[in-house]
């Protein structure tokens, strides 16, 4: 498959430097996922018809956004670097190789963030632990790395699979020596870092389209391990999805149905309508410091505002209309098992965690050559096209609210919530009175202690330094002596992975076969790796905690949150 290839030697080899020898870790991060979905578009072409429906609704919404704020403005250049964050999935056989890829991400500067036990998860259990890969800081790119537990089953189960995955070797002689080299040198050089991003692309991270053992391919999804076969019976560690960012998630979903011949260009004028002006509802200056990481505050400060007309919105649907009308965008033609019923996480207008959702997983083609040498053509339905759009990270207790309000949201589907395909505008309003608790504004959330924060103490906070009206630090926020800025979450949901493992899987919930399978522990894990694994959270609050110290230290006095 020599694509892939191309892919990777389209990219300029001039990766900028982060001393004078070695290649800087985040811009090959940038550069890896650039040819990753840059590869994954040409293996699937419905996830490239995605990544165009996505760029031209984020098109879109800058636009009215620069209506609303004067001076706001994104090049398609600038839209394509915001929206060019990813977030993707791998499963692992064994822990040998598990720690392979942990050296090679670390090469990245991605390193180990939470332990999710997703055997543990209620009905939705399955036999994986994960950590996920990114950067500490303002990360941009993240991985969630699974390692399926052979603990969990039978004796004999779990020997067939073992000695299936003993025989296959994921990377490459040459992909180990750069790996050594890298950790050896504390770097990789340009060359070496190209070679080392081919590796992932080419073979690590690839989709082979070939599987070994049908017989045990076909045992381990009778008795509902599908997760399994999908680690245990392919050649690599093929994404299972990789997944872009949206500005506007109820607008890229209907374009994504009107696409797929899903809805009429009638429904489609109407829900993005709706999900446009919802958008210009919620677009505070923190929202757009959210989504829009070229933008600083003081420049955010410079435009002025005015709520765009209904002229305005209704200009840039029907020209959003127009263009989806070319042949580029007849996704219906594409394979494909259709778009997924409603969107996971909170409703449009609560700014915390996460909003995800997907096109259902395509079944493709797939040759499985089995011991006897004897080969069987099938198909295997795993890979999904999710998409995303990142909010405030919460805090725990913002976590424990919210995740009350998504299970009350969640036993309250086709009961209280009507059917999305009957009502949508209905089901989304009804949905979102579930999340009425959780404040709407990132001051809201910070004064009720759900979401984390950065301050900062402004020139005019350090000018009246001994003369300050207030401790508190949102008051000090509103007479502008300090700024704050919303910590964007950059992890994973424990329960909407498991719900994305069962719904790609369409396998609901398995049951350990093995008689008392041992818990698999983050010590365990972090054995694997030969380090520990950062907790996220943990994270967030130093970051906010140390900005308040340095306030506290510019301001001379010390300020905390009252609430
Ligand atoms: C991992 C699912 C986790 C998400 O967005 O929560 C995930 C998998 O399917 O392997 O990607
Ligand atoms: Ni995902």
């Amino acid at each position: 498959m020599n694509h892939r290839t191309a892919a990777v030697s389209s990219l300029p080899t001039d990766l900028p430097a982060s001393s004078e020898a070695f290649a800087d870790p985040r811009a090959m991060q940038d550069r890896l996922f650039v040819a990753l979905s840059a590869a994954f578009a040409e293996e699937v072409p419905l996830y490239g018809g995605s990544l165009r429906v996505n760029l031209v609704c984020n098109v879109a919404v800058c636009d009215l956004l620069s209506r609303a704020y004067r001076g706001f403005s994104m090049t398609e250049a600038d839209i394509e670097r915001t929206s060019g964050e990813r977030h993707g999935a791998i499963r692992i056989g064994t822990p040998d190789e598990y720690s392979w890829v942990a050296r090679w991400f670390a090469l990245f500067g991605m390193e180990p963030h939470n332990f999710y036990d997703m055997s543990r998860v209620g009905a939705k259990s399955q036999p994986v632990v994960a950590t996920a890969y990114r950067s500490r800081q303002r990360p941009e790119h993240r991985v969630f790395c699974s390692l399926l537990l052979t603990e969990y089953f039978d004796d004999r189960t779990r020997a067939r699979i073992e000695a299936l995955l003993a025989q296959r070797r994921v990377f490459t002689d040459r992909a180990r020596e750069l790996i050594q080299k890298g950790e050896r040198q504390g770097g990789l050089s340009a060359d070496d870092a190209a070679a080392l991003i081919a590796e992932g692309v080419e073979h690590i991270f690839r989709w082979t389209g070939t599987a070994r053992d049908f017989g045990l391919y076909t045992h381990l999804c009778d008795a509902g391990f599908k997760i399994a076969a999908d680690i245990a019976c392919f050649e690599a560690h093929h994404l299972n999805h990789l997944t872009p960012n949206t500005f506007c998630m109820d607008l890229y979903t209907a374009a994504m149905e009107v696409c797929l011949g899903e809805i009429n260009e009638e429904a489609f004028r109407d829900r993005a309508t709706r999900a446009m002006e919802q958008m210009l509802a919620v677009a505070d200056r923190d929202y757009m410091l959210l989504h829009f990481k070229h933008l600083s505050a003081a420049k955010l400060a410079g435009f002025a505002y005015a709520e765009p007309s209904r002229a305005d919105v209704a200009e840039a649907v029907e020209r959003l209309i127009q263009t989806l009308r070319a042949p580029e965008f007849d996704l219906h033609e594409l394979d494909h098992a259709g778009f997924k019923d409603y969107t996971e996480g909170p409703d449009a207008a609560t700014p915390v965690f996460l909003r995800q959702d997907a096109y259902k997983a395509l079944s493709e083609p797939v040759r499985v050559q089995n011991p006897d040498g004897s080969v069987v053509d099938m198909t295997h339905t795993a890979r999904f096209g999710e998409i995303e759009q990142r909010f405030f990270a919460a805090t725990p207790a913002g976590r424990a609210l919210y995740n009350r309000c998504a299970d009350a949201a969640e036993q309250a589907r086709g009961v209280s919530i009507p059917d999305p395909a009957a009502d949508h505008a209905g089901s989304l309003a009804a949905y979102a009175t579930f999340f009425d608790p959780i404040p709407k504004s990132l001051h809201g959330l910070l004064r009720a202690g759900l979401a984390f924060g950065e301050y900062e103490a402004t020139p005019a906070g350090i000018a009246a330094k001994g003369s300050l009206p207030t401790r508190n630090l949102l008051e000090l926020v509103r007479l502008g002596y300090v700024s704050v800025e919303g910590i964007r979450y950059e992890d994973f949901l424990p329960v909407s992975a498991a719900g994305i493992f069962a719904s790609n899987l369409d396998q609901y919930g398995t049951k350990a076969t093995a008689p008392n399978p041992p818990a698999f522990t983050q010590q365990r894990l972090e054995a694997i790796l030969g380090r520990s694994i950062i907790d996220a959270d943990a994270e967030y609050a130093r970051r906010e905690r140390e900005s308040i110290e340095r306030v506290s230290a510019a301001l001379g006095v010390t300020v905390a949150v009252s609430r």
